[in-house]
């Protein structure tokens, strides 16, 4: 396709300009700050760390314990002040929050990509944010949209349905909420969306939060769980109360967990990100960067795997399983 084509121009690009086995000195240095710990994040991780070996480029990663501004920007700040890093790959965990931080780090010379989520609206050429060089993540709206309609089968177009979701404003998961109910209010009016629950990110928090209201309302069709932890919460809560198949739950995200989920029948649909390419990505995108590339794109979205019972065994798609 025209999307290939154009990568591989462009690690051809990198590739003629950054000469292999350089001097150390001539390296260029990238500080990766992902969101949280957890297996989307981990396959982003091996994601970076081939890109950094196959481009002879330094990487840096440091990655926060738990979810939120809180517990990225002083390791944001701390990179900074190392004073040795020419860019950060990060994920932003709050679009508006982050912007403060983040130009502070270009204001000190590093250059800024956001990966898997973005700041302001995410529109790097028309604002609000301009900054970053590029948003390199999967569309969520779209996401949402596949899940709602997922649901929506799953569940035959009618009932209740719930979300469960991590924080506001983060573009990634704002974004799947924002498909979601777009979805289920154009094309299935006969379908009702609760929530969502903000569980923080904690697996805990949103297994209590869905079992909650399993209890309370006791024709529940479905949940859909936006993000790994949301997910896996949601599906938990489900199988402890009993109501594997009876309430059908749709998976943000390839865990193991999501999986076998799937394969006892608790989970109907799982959608896979690709965050091994949103990592290679943005490490070859800084390398082409430092090598003079002017035209890189401002946004790059890195697409689905969608894995339901039918196509899960295929390794076309099997391959999009986190594996960490
Ligand atoms: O769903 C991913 C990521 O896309 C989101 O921004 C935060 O949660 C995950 O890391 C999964 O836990």
């Amino acid at each position: 396709s025209k999307k290939r084509l154009y990568l591989a121009l462009i690690t051809a690009l990198v590739l003629a300009a950054v000469p292999h086995g350089a001097a150390a000195q001539d390296k260029i240095k990238i500080g990766f700050l992902p969101g949280v710990v957890d297996p989307f994040y981990q396959v982003m991780q091996l994601g970076v760390e081939v890109a950094a070996k196959d481009l002879g480029v330094q990487v840096v990663t440091q990655i926060p314990q738990t979810w939120g501004v809180e517990a990225q920007t002083p390791i944001l700040d701390a990179m900074v002040a190392r004073g040795d890093l020419d860019y950060i790959v990060t994920a932003p965990t709050d679009k508006d929050q982050m912007i403060g931080p983040l130009k502070a780090a270009v204001d000190a010379g590093i250059k800024v990509i956001t990966v898997d989520t973005f700041l302001g609206d995410g529109d790097y050429v028309n604002g609000p944010v301009t900054f970053p060089i590029s948003y390199i993540g999967s569309d969520n709206v779209e996401g949402g949209r596949i899940s709602a309609r997922g649901l929506a089968k799953a569940t035959g177009g009618k009932g209740l349905v719930y979300i469960n979701s991590t924080n506001p404003n983060v573009s990634s998961v704002e974004g799947r909420e924002q498909g979601f109910k777009e979805v289920m209010e154009k094309e299935f009016p006969d379908i009702k969306v609760l929530g969502p629950d903000y569980n923080l990110d904690d697996q805990n928090k949103a297994a209590q939060q869905t079992a909650a209201v399993l209890e309370r309302e006791a024709d529940l069709a479905g949940v859909f769980g936006t993000n790994v932890f949301s997910a896996q919460g949601a599906g938990t809560a489900v199988v402890n109360a009993g109501l594997g198949g009876h309430v059908q739950v749709v998976a943000y995200d390839a865990t193991q967990l999501a999986i076998e989920l799937m394969n006892n029948g608790v989970v109907s649909l799982v959608l896979a990100q690709k965050p091994f390419d949103m990592g290679y990505l943005a490490v070859q995108f800084a390398a082409a960067d430092a090598a003079g590339v002017t035209s890189l794109p401002r946004r790059v979205e890195t697409g689905f795997a969608i894995i339901d019972k039918d196509n899960v065994k295929d390794p076309a798609i099997a391959r999009f399983i986190y594996q960490v």
